[in-house]
């Protein structure tokens, strides 16, 4: 759908009504309604009572911007402060419960009127919402994630019409909706579920709570005379790399019968063939269906596998001499096969694509800001293309937020990147009333059409975790008919109604009914079928090893949080606020109740207490990031056992301690580089186990790889004391050990102390190292490090030889918060050689800049004793200013002596 909005546009290029329009009017023309808008709040009902100042205020006619939300109008118009600031969260909540009003005045010409059709559509109306076009009601919305369209051709008149939207509390409109269903108070279903909104709005446990109203989607008019191309779907009927069955559907919307005309222009970078079909359309849907097969197709496929050609179908609508409609559909041609296959450990769980079993690597995306359409096209190529750079192929589309932008889904088909799609239903237990039902039938079938053609979405998904919430909030207290009722509500909404809809509109790709689910073959969230959550570590507070105790068929979330880089932290707070990680501030930027006193325990497991609050911010980090390591390695060494490691999160919606691995200013923890290093092609992975160090190499290349392995056993102070190689031919999509080391040799060699050796694992091939890890014997705490004195030298130009990695850590944009709403720009950059050296071990080494962008190519790893690394560095400062600010350190120093104590306050 959006692919075709695109091409209405540029087919008439009508940016305001104002504007004449010069296209043959038989052609469909669209206004976009982005100008003139206004809002401000009705004060009616109870807020009128408690008006403060800045209610008063809001009350004043202000310039809006649409597509856009109440907050951020507020603070354009610098009615409220920055809500990411300190703690501002709390006094902006009476926002949610107050009544908003947007208008504008839209001019209208009289060649518009001259179509046959004029349709007023919102793309998205958040979320409760009463239209009214020149004072007339034209429009109830009642669900955030629906398009609107409203035939208003009988309402316009020549010259301004005004366009109002009322936006009631949807605190409000939620508890007058589930004040009209009757089962309501016995199921204790939460009021706000029958309002289909974005659920983390309400806050979340890395979220604030931010419940805002707006046009949130574009909204436009479209004028049409006898029929437009309402939908093109390029059904992948059969594909393989000989030939592709494709089926073109194009939908065509007509008002009058007649004949008709599909063109259809298709291919591939250059490669062009076409396709017509002329057919009687009368009024009403018309599917017109247009075989095609393509012989030795380009196949698309995920990152790392190859490549993602993406096919244009450029569609004609012809009626008489004129063509009414065009539009452009794309795709990627693609196998996608979900296998469960039972085996000896259950059933297996599996995306097969084009024929290649694919172990899905990659984290559980949530909404990339608590405000979404102030989100730029550069933030989400900056942490899109993040994800691939940490050789991730796979995110998983968390249910809790809302469907995101064809820019996004564009993103993930142009960069490979598998998407499993939660519908839009997080945590909380659903409604069961046949309204409700209708309205998310709506929903999927609007959205499963506009998404359909990207080759990116594997697998669609029923909701995020309201499968296992049977089991929580004391259900099982409630009423057995009850609870009988709602399970049963429960599978005709995400077994029934969200099935039906997948299998009939979008049959190629495999639907689940939950995250974690095993689709009813035992209870969810166990390990012999289905998916996976594991909560052990954090929630469950066991120990990190324990992830090797589990055994999924495919993980969707696990994780462990850490608080973001101390430049974030200074964006939301004042020097007060960062005397420890519990004063108000920073516990107001942390939303899992326990969260920082969880960090503050498993930290003291396995660390020393760190000195200072920004050591405590680094070691966090580590912390994290050396945590999700044994649980993602463990995983790969289990293919083909486990098909999936998705870690719970890729990136945060504001800046907070998270379990994130991408800061909100899109800023690299230490956990996607570690990811970037567990997520490699082929990795390296030593582990201890039965007396030995099994060395395993888990590859996910389809072709064997022959390689040099490398083990080493040195002291932290550089001392050789073993040293093996020996040549290997890495099978392909497989996990092995290809050498195992007794611990009784290890602990015979002479001088041998466990607390002060450790052993260094390479894989290189034609002498290039391809993966490297490390394995310590003891807790970081018990290891006697040496205090090391890292040489650091930095200078103009790249490294001679590249360095150890050539992908940058892009950072989407400056820290300064006033950005966050207006545009950025990009300086030139240049590059930079940082030469590190030290004589003892120097583990998890992390380079910083101040308050410089640069993108260090490499960072938190363990600088090997004598062995120095020449890092680049790309940035837009000079050399003298990032001499300046630089900082090297290790985890030595975040715990070397001292006597505040930061972490005994008791939260
Ligand atoms: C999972 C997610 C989120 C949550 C995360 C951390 O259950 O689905 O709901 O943020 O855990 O608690």
């Amino acid at each position: 759908m959006s692919n075709i909005r695109l091409s209405s546009r540029l087919l008439t290029c009508f940016l305001l009504l104002a504007v004449g329009i010069s296209a043959a009017a038989t052609q469909k023309q669209t206004v976009t309604l982005t100008s003139g808008w206004e809002f401000h709040q009705l004060l009616s009902g109870p807020t009128v009572e408690s008006a403060n100042a800045a209610i008063r205020d809001a009350s004043q006619w202000h310039p809006a911007v649409v597509p856009g939300s109440v907050h951020l109008d507020l603070l354009r118009n610098k009615l409220i402060p920055d809500p990411f600031y300190r703690d501002n969260e709390a006094k902006l909540q009476w926002i949610e419960n107050a009544d908003w009003e947007y208008r504008t005045t839209v001019q209208v010409t009289p060649a518009l009127l001259a179509q046959k059709n004029v349709d007023l559509v919102f793309e998205g109306l958040d979320a409760f919402s009463r239209v009214y076009l020149n004072d007339q009601l034209i429009l109830t919305a009642d669900n955030m994630f629906r398009e609107w369209r409203v035939n208003v051709k009988a309402d316009l008149k020549p010259g301004a019409n005004t366009l109002r939207v009322v936006f009631p509390s949807p605190i409000k409109a939620a508890a007058d909706i589930a004040s009209s269903d009757p089962w309501q108070p016995r199921t204790h279903t939460e009021p706000k579920t029958y309002l289909r909104k974005a659920a983390y709005e309400y806050g979340w446990d890395w979220g604030p709570r931010f419940v805002t109203s707006g046009v949130w989607r574009p909204a436009r008019l479209e004028a049409w005379d006898a029929a437009r191309i309402s939908n093109v779907h390029i059904r992948q009927l059969d594909v393989s790399s000989t030939v592709a069955h494709l089926l073109a559907e194009v939908e065509v919307t007509a008002t009058e019968a007649g004949s008709a005309t599909i063109s259809l222009d298709y291919g591939v970078t250059g490669k062009r063939s076409e396709a017509t079909r002329t057919v009687q359309v009368q009024p009403g849907v018309n599917h017109v269906t247009l075989p095609i097969d393509i012989i030795n197709p380009q196949l698309w496929f995920p990152a790392g596998y190859g490549a993602q050609p993406i096919y244009k179908f450029q569609v004609r609508l012809g009626m008489g001499k004129g063509v009414l409609d065009e539009a452009v559909a794309k795709t990627g041609l693609r196998s996608i096969v979900l296998r469960r296959e039972p085996d000896q450990w259950g059933r297996s769980f599996e995306f097969v694509v084009n024929g290649i079993p694919v172990f899905g690597k990659g984290a559980d995306v949530i909404p990339f800001d608590s405000f979404p359409t102030r989100v730029t096209a550069q933030q989400y190529r900056s942490v899109l293309q993040s994800a691939v750079d940490a050789n991730m192929n796979m995110i998983r589309h968390w249910g809790g937020g809302y469907y995101e932008t064809d820019e996004f889904y564009d993103l993930c088909d142009e960069l490979g990147i598998m998407i499993w799609q939660d519908f839009m239903f997080g945590n909380d237990w659903q409604p069961g009333t046949y309204g409700w039902k209708l309205n998310v039938t709506r929903e999927a079938e609007e959205q499963v059409r506009r998404l359909r053609n990207h080759p990116s979405i594997v697998l669609w998904c029923g909701n995020n975790e309201t499968e296992v919430a049977l089991a929580w909030k004391d259900r099982d207290k409630l009423n057995p008919d009850v609870r009988f009722q709602m399970w049963q509500d429960y599978v005709t909404t995400f077994s029934g109604i969200l099935a039906a809809t997948v299998n009939r509109l979008a049959p190629e790709t495999p639907y689940w009914p939950s995250s974690p689910s095993s689709d009813y073959e035992e209870l969810s969230d166990k390990y012999q079928s289905g998916d996976m959550h594991d909560w052990s570590v954090w929630h469950g507070r066991v120990p990190f090893a324990d992830y090797e105790k589990h055994n999924p068929r495919f993980m969707t979330e696990y994780g462990f949080q850490s608080f973001p880089e101390m430049r974030t932290v200074e964006t939301f707070t004042i020097p007060e606020d960062r005397i420890n990680i519990f004063t108000p501030v920073m516990l107001a930027h942390q939303k899992n109740a326990a969260g920082n006193a969880i960090i503050r325990d498993y930290m003291l497991r396995d660390y020393p207490q760190p000195k200072d609050f920004a050591s405590f911010l680094y070691a966090s980090q580590v912390l994290q990031a050396e945590g999700i390591k044994v649980g993602a390695e463990h995983l790969r060494r289990n293919r083909p056992r486990t098909m999936g490691s998705i870690y719970w999160q890729l990136n945060d919606c504001w800046p907070v301690a998270s379990w994130s691995s991408l800061d909100y200013y899109g800023r690299w923890k230490a956990l996607h580089y570690y990811a970037r290093r567990f997520y490699a092609p082929v990795l390296v992975s030593p582990h201890q186990e039965g007396g030995n160090v099994a060395v395993y190499v888990v590859s996910d290349k389809t072709t064997p790889t022959v390689a040099t392995l490398r083990v080493r056993i040195l002291t932290f102070e550089g001392t050789v004391l073993s040293d093996k190689s020996q040549p290997v031919t890495i099978a392909p999509l497989a996990s092995k050990v290809y050498l195992t080391m007794p611990m009784l040799e290890i602990t015979n060699l002479p001088n041998c102390d466990l607390g002060k050796i450790f052993a260094v694992t390479d894989l290189l091939v034609d002498h290039k190292t391809i993966s490297t890890n490390t394995l310590f014997f003891v807790p970081k705490k018990d290891m006697q490090l040496p205090q090391p004195k890292i040489d650091s030298t930095l200078t103009a130009g790249a490294p001679p030889n590249g360095g150890p990695n050539t992908t940058g850590a892009p950072s989407y944009r400056p820290a300064q918060r006033d950005d966050r709403v207006g545009s950025n720009t990009v300086a030139t950059e240049s590059i930079y050689t940082l030469h590190l050296a030290s004589p003892v071990l120097a583990p998890g080494v992390y380079v910083s800049f101040g308050n410089l962008d640069a993108k260090p190519a490499d960072n938190y790893f363990d600088l090997l004793p004598g062995q120095p690394v020449d890092l680049t560095i790309t940035s837009a400062a000079s050399l003298d200013d990032l001499k300046a600010q630089m900082k090297v350190i290790s985890l030595t120093d975040a715990f070397a002596p001292h006597s505040a104590d930061l972490v005994s306050a008791e939260k």
